[in-house]
């Protein structure tokens, strides 16, 4: 299927000066000489800028050898030159993935600490070209330098892909990795491999972390010559390629009658696979696990904990350098709706904080961002603030399952970037204001170098790869902000803008907005005040207020004549003693419980008086009725990019604007009705409730 370059797609930038003609780069590496080949691609589309290679070493070596000619190019010198380099001691950090990119006399130097800095320094340079033709002047003509190192060792991808070619919760198509059972590499794979590298992704999971049927084969000789393929692929680019497992394997492979983590057999077997899996495919990085978890096998089911059942893996994965990233998603699935104790979203804490400095140092634990599952507002999972001797990934969900699945438009970099900026007062190690998310995945506040952060990744075989092109944004997102937390959203939406659609002012001055708020505009018409779900059971998609509240998921929102959420202060299910303090006290508090949480914490009366001077029913009103009408904006406004995008692309985004609109009236209309009839409190406006 033909498809297009997303981010990668250069167009010719009419004011870049690109004023080199020769690229020296030591080609016998694999690595740079993937790296000089997306150079040289990127100069002649961007900039038409021929670059000839030339693989000298001596010349490279000579031309590089002194280290302190920094600055502009003396007359005379060989202004035309582009050097490619690896010499992790000219970074200020020593870092594989690290790079400088600077102005020497002899020429431009992209500098990296290892292969894969080369190649992120020259994916940097690109996008540089392609997005801020000022600052490609300023590093040019030696006035900047740019020097970076990933903020987090793992950024990863993790595609719920089945072997069938179907993707759990995708929404822009099939699967690219799978059909039929079979492992698909074709030019795509490549051109995946690159849009990954490019923003700096380092690792990706390719099938579903559901592993049934025959996707539990993938550890079988049937399918590891594919994988061998694939991972030395992958690995060209830097990224390393993970799988999901399945934990029962021992029994449906092995032919054992248990997986207990503890059986001498289930050690065995798990060593011996490790073993042949390695043996075939040697760049492997690890797997992914889901264990007790929505019906998943687990070391639960043989009384064991869940450190007893990461470590047993661990082990047998650790001769070959692998890592065991153990999810953390594992909630009672069979609650009784009537029970208002158990509380769903106490439930990673409970199971895992008390393991805490019992895992493996190659197992990772993967922790959602909120207590629940991707809606569109959580607070941040209590799990992070807890633990301080294991290894924690942060996972997100690019996959906008909640958050209108790609027909929606719901940019989602402002919600990471809350995410990472939230402060866990976790008492050990921290300076002040030196503990947040970020601090901790990254590995800055406990030391680790095993964490990171890990998305869900949002990519089928639709053309566009996303479905809705400018979820793509989110795609592109993940990976710069994975790399590089300090990025603002603003600064990531704008460079995704102009590196997609080129340096068109009037692109950007509508594109940018419609991101920065969609979110927000999203939450409004849907389930604000951190109420969430609401949504049609399965699919979870559309508006369905009871959809899920006499089911046995434990995401209720207990709504009744008087009010609606859910107590989950000391008085209530207790959840906010997982948080330490201060978050403890202000969650529990009505009045300092930040109001876009005020319904995931506290139980509130219609009549309560919100901070705007508001009544809850009211702001319910309000942010419907706001939302709708900002969702119809957005595509009035998209109107105006008629003739400046490609004709397809514009059809495609307005159609999905479309349906945005006219889906966040259903919104609308449902929700406003059924709290009208709840409470019986008209809309001080008047505004038509059904
Ligand atoms: O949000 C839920 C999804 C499931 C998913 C699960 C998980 C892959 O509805 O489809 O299963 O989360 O994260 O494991």
């Amino acid at each position: 299927m033909a498809y297009s370059k997303a981010w990668l797609n250069y167009r010719v930038v009419d004011h870049i000066r690109f004023p080199f003609d020769t690229l020296y780069a030591d080609t016998g590496n694999e690595q740079i000489r993937i790296a000089a080949q997306e150079l040289q691609k990127a100069a002649k589309e961007l900039a038409k800028a021929k670059l000839n290679c030339i693989s000298d070493l001596a010349e490279i070596k000579r031309a590089l050898g002194k280290s302190d000619d920094v600055g502009a190019a003396p007359k005379g010198a060989c202004r035309g030159a582009v050097y490619m380099e690896i010499n992790p001691d000219r970074l200020s950090l020593a870092d594989e993935e690290g790079y400088l990119i600077r102005r020497q006399a002899c020429g431009l130097v992209i500098c990296g600490g290892g292969e894969g800095g080369l190649l992120y320094g020259t994916f940097a340079l690109i996008r540089i070209m392609q997005t801020d033709p000022q600052l490609l002047s300023k590093i040019c003509s030696g006035k900047q330098t740019v020097e970076k190192s990933p903020a987090n060792p793992l950024r990863m991808l993790n595609h719920w892909d089945n072997t069938d070619g179907s993707i759990e919760r995708g929404y822009a198509g099939k699967s690219f990795f799978f059909a039929d059972h079979e492992l698909v590499i074709d030019e795509r794979t490549r051109d995946y491999a690159r849009l990954l590298a490019s923003v700096g992704i380092n690792a990706t999971v390719i099938n579903n972390v559901n592993v049934r049927g025959a996707a539990t084969e993938l550890i079988t000789a049937r399918y590891l010559p594919q994988l061998a393929k694939l991972a030395k692929l992958f690995y060209t680019y830097r990224i390393k390629l993970y799988l999901s497992l399945n934990f029962a394997a021992p029994i449906e492979l092995g032919g054992l009658a248990t997986c207990d983590p503890l059986e001498q057999d289930v050690q065995d077997f798990w060593k011996k696979k490790m073993d042949e899996v390695y043996a075939a495919v040697p760049e492997l990085g690890g797997f992914l696990v889901k264990a007790d978890s929505e019906g998943r096998p687990g070391p639960f089911t043989y009384g064991r904990d869940h450190a007893q059942g990461a470590n047993m893996l661990a082990e047998a994965i650790a001769p070959h350098g692998g890592n065991i990233i153990w999810r953390c998603f594992v909630y009672n699935c069979r609650q009784d709706w009537r029970d208002r104790k158990t509380d769903r979203a106490r439930a990673g804490y409970d199971n895992f904080m008390p393991l805490d400095g019992q895992f493996a140092d190659n197992v990772i634990l993967q922790i959602k961002n909120g207590p629940m599952d991707f809606q569109v507002r959580e607070p941040v999972s209590p799990l992070f603030s807890g633990l301080k001797e294991t290894n924690m990934m942060l996972e997100v969900q690019a996959a906008q399952e909640y958050t209108g699945q790609q027909k929606h438009l719901c940019y989602l970099v402002p919600m990471w970037k809350e995410v990472l900026g939230f402060r866990t007062y976790a008492e050990k190690g921290a300076t002040d204001g030196a503990d947040t998310v970020a601090d901790i995945v990254s590995g800055r506040l406990y030391g680790q170098r095993n964490c990171g952060m890990a998305a869900v990744a949002n990519t089928g075989d639709d053309e566009n790869w996303t479905g809705h092109d400018m979820a793509a944004a989110n795609f592109y997102g993940f990976g710069r902000l994975a790399f590089d937390t300090e990025l603002t959203a603003e600064e990531i939406a704008k460079e995704w803008v102009r590196a997609t659609y080129g340096c068109d002012r009037e692109v950007l001055e509508c594109m940018l907005p419609m991101l920065l708020s969609s979110w927000e505009i999203y939450e409004k018409y849907t389930s604000p005040l951190g109420i969430g779900w609401m949504v049609n059971p399965s699919h979870h998609y559309g508006p369905n207020v009871d959809g899920y509240e006499y089911d046995r998921w434990g995401t209720y929102h207990y709504s009744d004549c008087h009010g609606m959420g859910v107590d989950r202060t000391m008085a209530g299910t207790g959840y906010v003693a997982q948080y330490n303090e201060p978050n403890r006290g202000m969650y529990e508090n009505i009045e300092s419980c930040p109001e876009e949480l005020l319904l995931f914490f506290h139980h509130v009366p219609y009549t309560h008086m919100l901070k705007t001077g508001k009544t809850l029913i009211q702001h319910i009103y309000d942010s419907h009725f706001e939302g709708a009408m900002q969702a119809q904006n957005m595509l009035l406004n998209f109107d105006s990019l008629k003739h400046r995008l490609p004709p397809e692309v514009f059809e495609r985004i307005h159609t999905r604007l479309k349906m945005q609109a006219d889906h966040a009236k259903e919104w609308r209309d449902r929700i406003n009705t059924y709290y009208y009839r709840m409470s019986g409190i008209a809309d001080e406006k008047g505004r038509t409730i059904y």
